[in-house]
């Protein structure tokens, strides 16, 4: 009798072990992405794949922006309220503040439960950078997202805490799964501001400044009195 309750109990964990593993296993997950657009505003576009076996996971995509980088939180919220997307934005977004004076922060886009593929566009901005000796172009990191899965049961050992849902600012456990990366890293090349102009512009002025005055003053010892 005892044995025989062993035996299910066993079996019972065996069978929930093994289809746990199944639908972590189809998560299957795969994301696309490229950058559209040149200069200090651009667009991320993802193409999000999935197995239909795994709807019942919810799914995000966590990107950490770095301080060159931001997202317009006026411009995302008119994207939420048209249903375009569905997007959390963690942390206060100066849109105002130059690269050297910005924090990093993230964002978390919710994919929809019910599509194999679900793709997104997502705009962005560069921030300005501090002026450098050569002027040229500042190089920006985009990082690489994050996969956040949250199944009926675990998906993985990493557990991450996360917004619960776009409504909701209430963090909710989510496991990072590792997913099939199709793209490699982007650098993104911003323009920047050429310090050598400066000393040339101050010492064109002073030049000028002294040439006027010595024309005044030549003017006014030549003139008889
Ligand atoms: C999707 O899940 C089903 C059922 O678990 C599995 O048979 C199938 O191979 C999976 N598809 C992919 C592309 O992994
Ligand atoms: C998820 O795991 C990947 C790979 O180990 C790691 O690079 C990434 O930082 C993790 N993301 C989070 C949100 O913990
Ligand atoms: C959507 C997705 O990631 N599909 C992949 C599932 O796994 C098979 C085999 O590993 C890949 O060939 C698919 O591209």
């Amino acid at each position: 009798m005892q044995i025989q309750t062993v035996t299910t109990l066993i079996w019972f964990c065996v069978t929930v072990q093994y289809s746990w593993a199944s639908i972590c296993k189809n998560l299957n997950v795969s994301l696309t992405q490229k950058i559209d657009g040149e200069g200090f505003h651009r667009e991320i576009n993802w193409l999000l794949e999935r197995n239909k076996t795994t709807f019942p996971c919810k799914l995000i995509i966590k990107l950490d922006l770095s301080p060159e980088i931001f997202i317009n939180p006026d411009q995302i919220a008119d994207l939420n309220r048209l249903g375009d997307l569905s997007i959390f934005i963690d942390g206060d977004v100066d849109v105002e503040v130059p690269a050297h004076l910005a924090e990093k922060y993230s964002v978390y886009v919710f994919v929809s439960q019910i599509e194999e593929k679900v793709s997104f566009n997502v705009p962005f901005h560069l921030r300005y950078q501090r002026a450098q000796i050569s002027g040229g172009f500042g190089k920006v990191l985009l990082n690489k997202p994050s996969i956040l899965a949250k199944c009926p049961q675990k998906c993985s050992k990493t557990e991450v805490a996360a917004p619960c849902d776009i409504a909701n600012k209430n963090q909710c456990v989510w496991n990072n799964v590792s997913y099939q990366a199709l793209f490699d890293e982007v650098e993104l090349l911003v323009p920047v501001g050429d310090l050598d102009d400066y000393p040339l512009v101050s010492v064109v002025t002073l030049l000028l400044g002294c040439a006027g005055c010595i024309y005044t003053l030549s003017v006014l010892s030549t003139t008889p009195l």
